[in-house]
């Protein structure tokens, strides 16, 4: 297992399509096993492969609470099949955009087709976080991001502060988790 970096934007390989893989390569397993130890210890509650610079449809995530114990959930070539009308707004963050978040309206509800680390097919209903971080992460598959879904105003913003950060070379997380002044965006 080995803690990977996680690209941030501007990194052009966020915007990649990803492709999918066959569950059951021995590959694909160690894939997961380094994106839960990267997502950990970020911390995240979902990571895509493509945030670590592999462009496969991997997804993990791990919704539990805190203080509750943990409840890993692998995601292999997940795919909406059905969206609800009825939409909802959440907060969102991102770990390939750090430190930012900001009001998303999606779905409410989907329905999402995946496979499992077996190669077994599982379709779930899901609502609340689970619908927002599913629709969170296949974005990320398929080369969205969720500052594409604010205006255009606040992304362009969001955009400038990090190609300026780029800039200066902050292109790791660790930057923007810096408390010294001149890591700050601005
Ligand atoms: O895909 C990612 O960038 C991970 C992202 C997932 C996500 C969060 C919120 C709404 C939709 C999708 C994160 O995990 S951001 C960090 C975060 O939300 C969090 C971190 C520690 C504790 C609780 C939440
Ligand atoms: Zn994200």
């Amino acid at each position: 297992m080995a803690k990977r970096d996680i690209l941030i934007i501007p990194d052009k390989r966020l915007r990649m399509k990803s492709e999918p893989v066959k569950p059951t390569d021995p590959a694909v397993r160690a894939l997961v096993e380094d994106m839960f130890e990267t997502m950990y210890d970020a911390p995240g509650i979902g990571l895509a492969a493509i945030q670590i610079g592999v462009p496969q449809r991997v997804v993990t995530m791990d919704l539990a609470k805190k203080d509750e114990p943990k409840e890993p959930q692998v995601f292999i070539n997940p795919e909406i099949t059905w969206a609800s009308d009825e939409r909802a707004i959440y907060e969102e963050g991102c770990l390939s955009i750090p430190e930012y978040y900001e009001e998303v309206e999606r779905p409410k509800m989907v329905k999402v087709k995946y496979l499992d680390l077996e190669g077994k097919e599982h379709e779930v209903e899901a609502d609340g976080l689970l619908a927002t971080c599913l629709q969170h992460e296949i974005d990320h598959i398929n080369g969205i991001l969720f500052i594409d879904h604010i205006s255009k105003l606040k992304r362009e913003m969001v955009m400038k502060k990090f190609k300026k950060a780029a800039k200066r070379g902050d292109t790791t997380r660790a930057a923007y988790q810096d408390d010294t002044p001149e890591h700050h965006l601005g």
